[in-house]
């Protein structure tokens, strides 16, 4: 079933309260069929720079007290929020698979998802406390927690809805003020997300948004010397550069930089359980999911059988336009498709097997940006596909002869963010989630990214800090201790 073209959002940035147009403008293409949609503002350091000063005029100045406002107050805005995405789900499904190109399924998903981050942040906006701490006869001593003032988001394309909520969510439920830079590929949801922000009866200068290219509005942002807090989705390359330019101003910094995840399976687990979160971990949102399961490693005894039914699985996944909800639509621009293209060449000139492909529809468009299925074996230890995230649906297959031998293979990349591990041995499942270095572990299943409640974030390359549940809002706050000597 073809999905309607949605109405568009505001071509504009929205800075304190209002909606402004910049000089110029970007063109959207949908990259399930290259053509242009709409047009988003193109903002400069002059726009970031006034987004900033209506943030920090609404967090506690001449525009309002957004700090002030009781967490039961603030919590209530959020559910408000969570009903209104609700009611406007059609609208932002559309959008999101015109313009990342993923399943409509999906999209309906992701937006799903964003509403329950203000549902769930809406919820818990007033159980977040300090606490008292034991100390010397004749003090009492306690923490607060405060928000950082004003909160800079840069988010990249392949969920903008989900890492909308994610984030705004959690710092404007602790009291912070946002300036949110949405990702130049990708940001219609979010645009119309500001939209019904400011209808809800958000206070002006709250929530602020600057769509623009990231080495103008995204520099602009990270490198701006009045924001209190930093938070970054993208590559370890940007997030670098990011964090370097927030050191200048002793910024704190959260980084979610993707993954290289493994799922792990082994001869005694349920093995229908495993093909399918093993299936589904690396084509959801066709491989462009920081903690998409990209790496296999399956144990020997039943190595042949597994891969043999993944060949047979992977060559019958059809690729076409996101409203033909396939199981994966394309990548989301030419430059994606023409580096992931590059490395699977490059794989195949070193000898790695492409053991299954899988087909685009005939009724795709030409002009999509689709790179169909791949199943990679017989790869050497240590290759580039084994260690690189390559964002894309390539599933890149290892064999392992025992525990030891999984556990050394799976650690063996920078990258940390998430792990599936699948045996029906206890002690095994236990022994391997403490061994594994990666930010989350699932046993005997593989949420991709986890649920809501579920704290999310990498080590090493993969980046610092959590998002996500009761964590994510704690880091959207600073302690303060404060020790009162009263005799
Ligand atoms: O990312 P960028 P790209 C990974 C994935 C992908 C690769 C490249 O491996 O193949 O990154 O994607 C903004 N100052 N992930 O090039 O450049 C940009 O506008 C400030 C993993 O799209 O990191 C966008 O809003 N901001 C990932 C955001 O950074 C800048 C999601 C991400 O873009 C900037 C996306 C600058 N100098 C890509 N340059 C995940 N963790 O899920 C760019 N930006």
């Amino acid at each position: 079933m073809r999905v309607e073209i949605p109405e568009m959002p505001p071509q504009a940035a929205l800075i304190g309260g209002d909606w402004l147009a910049t000089a110029t403008t970007l063109e959207m293409e949908a990259p399930s069929d290259g053509r242009v949609v709409t047009a988003i503002a193109r903002c400069q350091a002059e726009e970031v720079g006034a987004a900033v000063a209506a943030a920090r005029g609404a967090f506690a100045g001449t525009l309002g007290d957004w700090a002030q406002w009781s967490t039961r107050r603030r919590g209530e805005w959020l559910l408000t929020m969570a009903a209104a995405i609700d009611a406007d789900h059609q609208r932002l499904a559309a959008l999101e698979c015109l313009d990342t190109g993923k399943p409509m399924t999906q999209a309906r998903a992701d937006i799903t998802a964003c509403a329950r981050y203000f549902r769930f942040y809406g919820g818990a906006a007033d159980s977040l406390h300090g606490e008292t701490i034991p100390y010397e006869t004749g003090f009492t001593v306690m923490t607060l927690r405060e928000p950082f003032g004003v909160c800079a988001q840069i988010i990249p394309w392949n969920y903008p809805a989900q890492i909308f909520g994610r984030c705004v969510a959690a710092a404007l439920a602790t009291g912070n003020t946002v300036v949110l830079k949405p990702a130049e590929d990708a940001c219609l949801s979010v645009l119309r997300l500001a939209e019904l922000a400011m209808q809800c009866g958000l206070p002006a200068g709250v929530l602020n948004v600057v769509p623009g290219l990231g080495r103008e509005a995204g520099a602009a942002l990270a490198t701006h010397p009045d924001i209190d807090h930093l938070s970054f989705t993208g590559s370890p390359e940007t997030g670098t550069q990011v964090a370097q330019a927030a050191a200048q101003h002793h910024v704190p910094v959260t980084l979610e930089l993707g993954g290289k995840s493994p799922q792990i399976v082994f001869a005694d687990a349920d093995l229908d359980a495993a093909f399918d979160a093993v299936v589904r971990g690396i084509i959801q949102n066709a491989g462009q999911t920081c903690s998409a399961g990209s790496r296999l490693l399956v144990q020997r005894e039943i190595a042949e059988a597994f891969t043999g039914r993944l060949v047979e699985r992977f060559a019958a996944l059809r690729c076409n336009a996101g409203d033909a909800d396939a199981d994966c639509g394309p990548l989301i621009n030419a430059r994606q498709k023409s580096r992931l293209e590059a490395r699977l060449a490059a794989a195949e000139a070193d000898g790695i097997r492409i053991a299954a492909r899988g087909e685009l529809a005939e009724t795709a468009s030409p002009a999509g940006h689709f790179v169909v299925p791949h199943l990679l074996t017989e790869i050497p230890d240590g290759h580039a596909v084994l260690r690189e995230e390559l964002f894309g649906p390539v599933l890149a297959v290892q064999v392992f002869d025992n525990e030891a031998e999984a556990l050394q293979l799976a650690n063996a990349t920078d990258f940390g963010l998430c792990a599936g591990i699948w045996t029906r041995d206890g002690g095994r499942q236990l022994r391997l989630a403490r061994g594994i270095r990666s930010g989350q572990v699932f046993i005997n299943n593989y949420g991709a990214g986890g649920g809501i409640e579920l704290p999310f974030g990498g080590v090493g390359r993969s980046g610092h800090g959590r998002e996500k549940g009761f964590e994510g809002l704690r880091s959207y706050t600073r302690l303060k201790t404060v020790a009162i000597r009263h005799g």
